[in-house]
């Protein structure tokens, strides 16, 4: 037998495999976020004020996880821990600054192990993203109508609402997704974020009643520090004239208009039966939350439409067997709590996340997890769906062992929290604290200000209890807890004094499109 026909017979005894597209074994993530989205505003989580029956299917589904929290509750450090893994101090990212792009995220990891991935909505790191096959993002906060979208292209301007427009590019992503590779998409709306603009739809939703005011609206910080009395976040006081849709007067232009849209009103004349009438005092607290409230809700209502839209596609699509998606946002959001609009406290209404999860066929449908989860669990959690193994230096856990009920038995009991931004928007003092089952402590450190709630007694917080001698031993211990946590993830005070520059919000565009007028960073 020559050369050349014994080549011939190994090849033919090869014969290489039928090429056919299989569809990928490991599942697809769609990972849909909104940005202030406080879960009691979900119906899901026993909201007063909204029903939410598109994101309830998630937890009707699926699975609600009942104490997910952020570790440093604004924007931008929850999006560079999400995506790291790593709590603020070692990502780099304890307030508004620029994300280093370099570093390793859990897009990185999973579109080296082969998945296709996408960035869409709202990124707010400065940076332009990396690890994404695909991405488009708003430039910074982005606005509400006819939005800017910034790709590896250029910049375009998108005509509609922003909140349709990121649903429709998401639903061509996972269309036009090569179908040799799962999937994992980051969806990022910008809603509910101030200024608070509804579409049209809902533009009169909620018109014919009154939302209810939360039980704290009035609260007079009695017992706290000082941070709750200095905190420029009131309902009461601090909505300007763009957050409550109050008209400018005609012909103003630019600058002029801007002073007014930025300016607090003390009081506010209204048509009660054909006659005007100068509200103050308490009767403006009230008209203001219901301004407030209504519309925040109303930019739910379009996230919730669109939520139903995303699944109602996997449904079409088929890709609902093989697609686990998660509902959650940035982190959470005074509404009308404590007086306050906002975040930035380790309050619960601003740090608790909602996290709601389905993954058909693996975590029951309709059940509830109360384990302690944070921001920093979620890239870990992604690498363990895609079935990676989780890096040394990622500090968060994997949460997949929850979803599927097994909670392992050194699971966390507690949890740290630090907030930076001080001096920063609204005047919220920097502070970090611990948080347990039943405690909280919280030191502003700047002000050398403790505080304690003992939450089975307390669940909202109001009383400080810091000084009171029957909780002498709980604050040594909830200390040395404090600092053993602080240790633990390796917080050496990096930036206790020195916030890195702001660098996620670039310009505002010269001309700003109709309804866009905030660019704040807040
Ligand atoms: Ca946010």
């Amino acid at each position: 037998m020559n050369r050349e026909i014994s080549l011939a017979l190994l090849l033919a005894a090869w014969s290489a495999p039928t090429v056919v597209a299989a569809e990928p074994t490991r599942p697809n993530i769609l990972y849909i976020m909104s940005d202030d989205h406080a879960a009691h505003a979900i119906s899901a989580y026993g909201s007063r004020v909204n029903q939410t029956p598109g994101i309830d299917r998630l937890a009707k589904e699926g699975m609600r996880f009942d104490r997910v929290y952020a570790t440093n509750s604004i924007c931008t450090p929850s999006r560079a821990t999400i995506l790291t893994g790593k709590y603020s101090h070692l990502n780099g990212v304890p307030v508004f600054n620029r994300f280093d792009g370099s570093q390793p995220t859990a897009a990185k990891y999973l579109q080296s192990a082969g998945y296709y991935t996408g960035m869409i909505g709202k990124w707010h790191l400065g940076s332009d993203p990396t690890g994404f096959d695909y991405w488009t993002i708003l430039p910074g906060q982005g606005v509400y109508y006819d939005p800017m979208f910034i790709d590896p292209g250029g910049r375009r301007v998108i005509k509609g609402y922003v909140t349709d427009i990121i649903a429709d590019l998401s639903i061509e992503f996972m269309r036009n997704r090569p179908r040799n590779k799962p999937f994992f998409l980051m969806c990022h709306n910008k809603a509910p974020h101030r200024p608070w603009d509804p579409d049209a739809r809902h533009a009169k939703l909620y018109d014919d009643r009154d939302i209810p005011e939360p039980p704290t609206l009035r609260d007079d910080y009695a017992t706290r520090t000082d941070a709750a009395r200095e905190a420029t976040m009131t309902v009461a006081r601090d909505l300007n004239n763009r957050d409550l849709k109050i008209a400018a007067p005609a012909g103003l232009k630019e600058s002029a208009l801007e002073k007014w849209n930025g300016t607090k009103p003390e009081s506010v004349t209204v048509e009660v039966n054909g006659r005007k009438k100068v509200l103050t005092g308490d009767d403006l607290l009230r008209w203001k939350y219901q301004r407030y409230i209504k519309d925040y809700l109303r930019c739910i209502a379009s996230i919730d439409d669109n939520v139903g839209r995303l699944l109602d596609f996997l449904d079409k699509s088929g890709l609902v067997k093989n697609t686990i998606v998660i509902y959650t946002s940035d982190q959470g959001f005074f509404l009308g709590d404590h007086g306050w609009y906002d975040k930035r406290f380790m309050y619960q209404e601003s740090v608790k996340m909602p996290f709601l999860v389905r993954w058909p066929g693996t975590i029951r449908p309709g059940i509830t997890q109360d384990a302690i989860a944070l921001n920093v669990d979620f890239a870990p959690t992604f690498l363990d769906l895609a079935g990676l193994t989780t890096p040394p230096d990622i500090q968060g856990r994997s949460l997949v062992p929850l979803m599927r009920e097994r909670r392992p038995a050194n699971w966390r009991t507690s949890w740290y929290y630090r907030y930076y931004h001080d001096p920063g928007d609204h005047n919220t003092r920097a502070h970090y604290g611990v948080g347990t089952d039943v405690y909280k402590l919280i030191y502003f450190w700047k002000k050398d200000q403790w505080e304690l709630y003992d939450l089975a007694r307390d669940p909202e917080e109001l009383l400080n209890v810091y000084s009171d001698p029957a909780y002498t031993d709980t604050v040594r211990t909830l200390k040395e807890e404090l600092y053993r946590l602080k240790k633990e993830v390796g917080d050496q005070d990096q930036f206790a004094d020195t916030q890195p520059p702001p660098g996620v919000d670039g310009q505002p565009p010269r001309k700003l499109p109709a309804g866009s007028v905030n660019n704040r960073h807040d």
